[in-house]
């Protein structure tokens, strides 16, 4: 009988050709509503081979926890891919890097160097502030014209400042032809990296013409050169005496090494290289862009469809704040349903709806099945995000749900949760990221009321699968809020 052999794996999918394929269509079944669907069939955890790879995929909350949290270590692995090694030089960054020795040294150095912006003249607050100030200007400029704008690329030039300022102690002004090409390279990049670890794309697969790896070759080139000369212009400057930026922190840790190598900091083993440190800078600036950018674009496309929360953010802005000064984050506590709007963003529109894989680092379980060395792991946000079990209506926007019963207070309703993932390998942005949503949206609400262009449609709300979700592109009409007119000759 079964139980003779110990613990079983979990359901397994027929060895489907046909997965393959399907993976591979963008539309109509994204991977991650496809494995909800699938569920329904083999169960909420179930076992496909893509290739020679062993993949579970985690539909539930529970046994996401196990993976993250009680087993975050087993799990820590990340698998490797064609697509991947190539954008991280073979897994020299944090994301795409396996656990190692390396991978938690550059997480602490990162995590110290974020940090270290909470305080000082140069604090992360002053510096989202000052774009959110000059993003608020541009719109308002394009608003006294009357134009339908696309948002989008004023949005990315807001965050990407912030995280230059971060990594690079640099910013872009409109127009710069090295944004320019930031913007071409990164979208080249987020539509072709990492769809090789769900589309079983099989090594030998690399030595055909392939037009995905050859964009993805050719963007990665032009991102390697932009993260060249920001490193030679640091090592230049370089002191020991002033840290500027993330740049400058890795820098240092690299040279402590090199003067200490009797100390138990090797920089070989720990992964001090030049290739760790333009990796590990490349993954904290991509990461800083895309992501944040990705929820600001499907909050203002929500904010679109929903007028009413829009008015009811307003109206908590205008007597919380008023319009005499501008938001900042010690607002945040006295903004509970702009704060609740922004979890639900995140929420119904995960950015990362399959986080990234995991790999079991050695033979492991998961709740009663067994899990062998080596299998990949992918968590499927999305079943977390729209479990009916778990949430009323999964698919109704509905920022009340955060609140508590007096509609005052925030609340995390359900445990099926993780917009930036959970354990040893969680984002390590996620502080960031919630500052520089709360500062950006409330310094546009509070300049402007957001709706459709006359004679254009909705913002679709369907989503483009990749290694982000993005929402497909849309115009807005921005009109200035009364009371804001008169201050805007003031500040731009
Ligand atoms: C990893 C979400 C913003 C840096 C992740 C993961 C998720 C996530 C789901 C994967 C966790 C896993 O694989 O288990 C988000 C969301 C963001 C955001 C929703 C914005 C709202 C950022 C920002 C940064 C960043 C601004 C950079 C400062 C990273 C890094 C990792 C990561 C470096 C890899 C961690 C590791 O593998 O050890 N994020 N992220 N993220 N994120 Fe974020
Ligand atoms: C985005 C495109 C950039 O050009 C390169 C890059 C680096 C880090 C990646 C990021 C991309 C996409 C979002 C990722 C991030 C690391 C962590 C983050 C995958 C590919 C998430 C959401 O997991």
């Amino acid at each position: 009988g079964k139980s003779s052999h110990g613990p079983q794996e979990p359901p397994r999918l027929p060895a489907l050709p046909l997965i393959g394929s399907l993976l591979s269509l963008q539309s109509p079944c994204p991977p991650h509503v496809l494995f909800k669907e699938l569920q329904k069939k083999y169960g909420e955890t179930f076992l496909l081979m893509m290739g020679s790879h062993r993949v579970i995929i985690v539909n539930q909350h529970a046994h996401a926890k196990e993976v993250l949290l009680k087993k975050g270590k087993i799990f820590a692995g990340r698998p490797r891919t064609v697509t991947t090694d190539i954008l991280t030089r073979d897994g020299k960054d944090i994301a795409f890097g396996d656990y190692s020795a390396a991978w938690r040294f550059h997480r602490k150095i990162v995590h110290g160097a974020l940090c270290m912006f909470g305080e000082g003249s140069a604090s992360i607050e002053r510096i989202i502030c000052a774009e959110a100030q000059s993003l608020c200007c541009t719109v308002s400029e394009a608003a006294a014209v009357g134009l339908a704008l696309d948002l989008a690329p004023e949005l990315t030039r807001a965050v990407t400042n912030v995280v230059c300022s971060l990594c690079f102690n640099s910013s872009y002004s409109r127009g710069d032809p090295e944004f320019e090409a930031m913007l071409h390279y990164s979208q080249g990049i987020v539509d072709t990296v990492a769809k090789d670890s769900l589309v079983d794309v099989f090594p030998w697969l690399q030595v055909f013409p392939n037009a995905d790896l050859r964009l993805l070759k050719h963007c990665v080139a032009i991102r390697d050169q932009l993260l060249q000369k920001k490193y030679d212009e640091h090592k230049e400057d370089y002191s020991d005496h002033v840290q500027r930026d993330l740049l400058d922190a890795l820098l240092r840790a690299k040279r402590s090494a090199e003067n200490n190598n009797t100390a138990d900091i090797d920089a070989e083993s720990v992964g001090l290289s030049d290739d760790h440190l333009l990796m590990t800078v490349g993954d904290i600036f991509g990461a800083g862009v895309e992501t944040t950018t990705t929820v600001l674009k499907w909050a203002v496309a929500y904010l679109i469809h929903h007028p009413d929360v829009q008015r009811r953010i307003q109206h908590e802005l205008d007597t919380k704040i008023g319009a005499d000064r501008s938001p900042r984050l010690s607002d945040r506590g006295s903004l509970p349903y702009l704060e609740a709007t922004i979890r639900e963003v995140l929420r119904i529109r995960p950015v990362a709806p399959l986080l990234i894989p995991h790999v079991a680092l050695s033979d492991t379980s998961i709740g009663d099945f067994r899990v062998k060395k080596g299998t990949r792991v992918i968590i499927n946000l999305w079943s977390l995000h729209h479990d009916e079990k778990e949430w009323n209506s999964p698919e109704l926007f509905d920022p009340d749900r955060f609140l508590d019963s007096e509609g005052t207070g925030l609340t995390i309703p359900s445990s099926s949760y993780l917009p930036f993932g959970t354990g040893i390998r969680v984002c390590l942005g996620e502080a960031l990221a919630k500052m520089e949503l709360f500062l950006f949206l409330s310094w546009i609400l509070q300049h402007f009321t957001l709706s459709v262009p006359p004679d254009h449609s909705l913002p679709s709300l369907e989503g483009k699968f990749g290694v982000v979700l993005q929402p497909t592109k849309y115009k807005v009409k921005a009109t200035p809020r009364p009371g804001w007119q008169r201050a805007k000759s003031q500040t731009c």
